[in-house]
């Protein structure tokens, strides 16, 4: 007998504790932060369970306070936790966000992850018969540049959820602090071309094929095999190419930015409930790109990232100020 799913969604990746500087500049003056639970794939976890979906996440986390930090903020919004794993050893990573400095607009992370917990999740840990009660499985190009080991447990993560029924998600997500793009290029490839959905922003794209152009890079995507391509461009909104062949496009919404941190984890979380709730595929690109423009004007990864119902009162202008 087949196991019925349980859950809508698996996402499988580190989760970091971010410092996001209160000020603009180089954080030898900066003096004062906010605090946020992120990392991408819990990022895109909290925001799926945000827009109705069940969800589970996958990680390891130090036994330490920013572990229990990341633990409360996932439970907080329903994210089943029952795979995460507490390490008494080694420590929950963290991140710190620089503001406008050097370059003015800009905002860099400095990680400090190297030895973290999350970077030890190992293939014993999984939890087949877990992995296998899932719609969709969702991981990203950062668990491969992270560890080996932490890139074999996604590995062998999507193959058991597809086993067991599962669509795999796929999200670029290239990190050139964490590698070069000669040393992303193949897994990254390995990786879309065993996913059934495939998410690449262009400005990944362009690092890691020198492709400039949207739909250049939506074709170059899809043709290593997904039946669902996204491909976002910031500003420019995005595109997505369906299993219909069908090609949509929609405009991003504008906004004043505060941190675009996590817009990229939104879009994906909208487009991954959209899939799992069939949605026609114009209103799904939409609404992903109106949550990926709301996450951009609030601080924080996905603190900006609405509830289904507020979503909808503002997709449909039916949002009553007072
Ligand atoms: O997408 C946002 C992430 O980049 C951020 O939360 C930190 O996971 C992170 C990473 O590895 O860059």
């Amino acid at each position: 007998m087949t196991a019925q799913p349980t859950l809508d969604l698996i996402t499988l990746g580190e989760g970091m504790v971010q410092f996001g500087a209160r000020t603009r500049g180089s954080l030898r003056h900066v003096r004062t932060y906010d605090v946020h639970a992120a990392g991408s794939e819990l990022n895109v976890a909290i925001g799926a369970a945000r827009l109705g979906l069940r969800v589970g996440w996958i990680s390891r986390l130090g036994a330490d306070d920013f572990g229990d930090l990341l633990l409360s903020a996932a439970r907080a919004e329903g994210v089943d936790t029952s795979q995460v794993v507490r390490d008494a050893t080694d420590p929950t990573g963290i991140f710190v966000v620089q503001r406008g400095y050097p370059i003015d607009g800009h905002s860099s992370s400095i990680y400090y992850r190297a030895g973290s917990a999350g970077a030890r999740l190992s293939v014993a840990e999984l939890d087949v018969d877990y992995l296998s009660r899932t719609t969709i499985i969702h991981t990203t190009g950062i668990s491969l540049a992270v560890s080996g080991e932490l890139a074999e447990a996604a590995a062998t993560a999507r193959a058991a959820a597809a086993a067991g029924g599962a669509q795999r998600s796929f999200d670029v997500n290239y990190r050139a602090k964490l590698w070069s793009p000669d040393e992303a290029r193949p897994q990254v490839e390995a990786a879309l071309a065993s996913s059934d959905i495939a998410f690449c922003s262009l400005e990944d794209a362009r690092a890691l094929w020198g492709v400039d152009d949207a739909d250049a890079a939506l074709e170059l995507v899809a043709s290593l095999g997904p039946d669902h391509t996204a491909v976002a461009c910031g500003r420019d909104g995005a595109i997505m190419l369906g299993p219909d062949g069908v090609r949509v496009r929609a405009a991003a919404v504008p906004t004043q930015v505060v941190d675009t941190t996590g817009a990229g984890d939104a879009f994906c979380a909208t487009v991954l409930t959209g899939i799992a709730r069939d949605w026609p595929a114009e209103m799904l690109l939409q609404r992903a790109c109106l949550v990926g423009s709301i996450v951009c004007g609030v601080a924080g990864d996905n603190e900006g990232i609405p509830t289904l119902d507020e979503l909808e009162r503002v997709a449909t202008n039916r949002w009553v100020h007072r």
